[in-house]
């Protein structure tokens, strides 16, 4: 059985995209796991106490991190499976789509949630987050969410940047299903199906 640690707000909720990647990479190949809920503030205590981000999955005791990491590992250790890849190809394709959403799209996001993530965390973690983001925005989470229209969801209502108009949650969905395809680039649509039904985080970002 893999487990999966994955990030959780105070309510349980999972809002890291990183984390779903993994997730999904984990649905596609249909590989049964348990998900082992932790806070900003846990990371570091997990497994062999090695751990500075999420997603980590453990295979019986073997520990792989990083999203990307772990979509290889998974294609690599389980090949009779369903491809997330579709082949070599597909795999430089794939690394091409996740470079390009953790460097373009998720930097676009980013400035539209973060007062949104902050607000849904556990109080435990809501110092660090504060201070880490803070720092690294150079001004307070509510100037960098308010300078850009308010919320994921009032800007639907004008374009945001290359996603074009749409209501917000699309935003939000479209976010979901690139990071699915970060990891399922040449895999059957018909794959997608299955997260809209089931695991995809409706409304995770109000
Ligand atoms: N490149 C990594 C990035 C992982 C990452 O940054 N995870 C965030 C959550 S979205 C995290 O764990 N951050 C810990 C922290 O900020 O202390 C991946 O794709 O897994």
């Amino acid at each position: 059985m893999i487990t999966l640690y994955e990030l959780v707000g105070a309510e349980g909720r999972s809002f890291s995209p990183n984390v779903w990647r993994s997730r999904m990479a984990l649905a596609h190949k249909n590989l049964p796991c348990e998900t082992v809920p932790v806070r900003f503030s846990e990371i570091a205590s997990i497994l062999d106490g090695k751990q500075k981000t999420v997603p980590v999955i453990s295979d019986s005791g073997k520990i792989v991190a990083d999203s990307w990491a772990i979509a290889n590992y998974l294609e690599d250790n389980y090949p009779r499976l369903p491809s997330l890849f579709g082949g070599g190809a597909g795999r430089d394709l794939t690394l091409f789509v996740q470079s390009w959403t953790a460097d373009s799209l998720h930097r676009g996001v980013i400035d539209l949630v973060l007062l949104d993530i902050y607000s849904q965390l556990h109080e435990s973690d809501k110092p660090y987050f504060r201070s880490t983001r803070e720092r690294r925005f150079g001004r307070p989470l509510e100037d960098v969410q308010n300078l850009c229209g308010g919320n994921l969801h009032r800007a639907s209502r004008q374009p945001v940047s290359a996603l074009g108009p749409a209501r917000g949650d699309h935003h939000a969905g479209a976010l979901q299903t690139l990071e699915y395809l970060a990891h399922g680039g040449t895999a059957q649509a018909g794959a997608l199906r299955q997260f809209r039904c089931g695991a995809m985080p409706r409304g995770f970002l109000r």
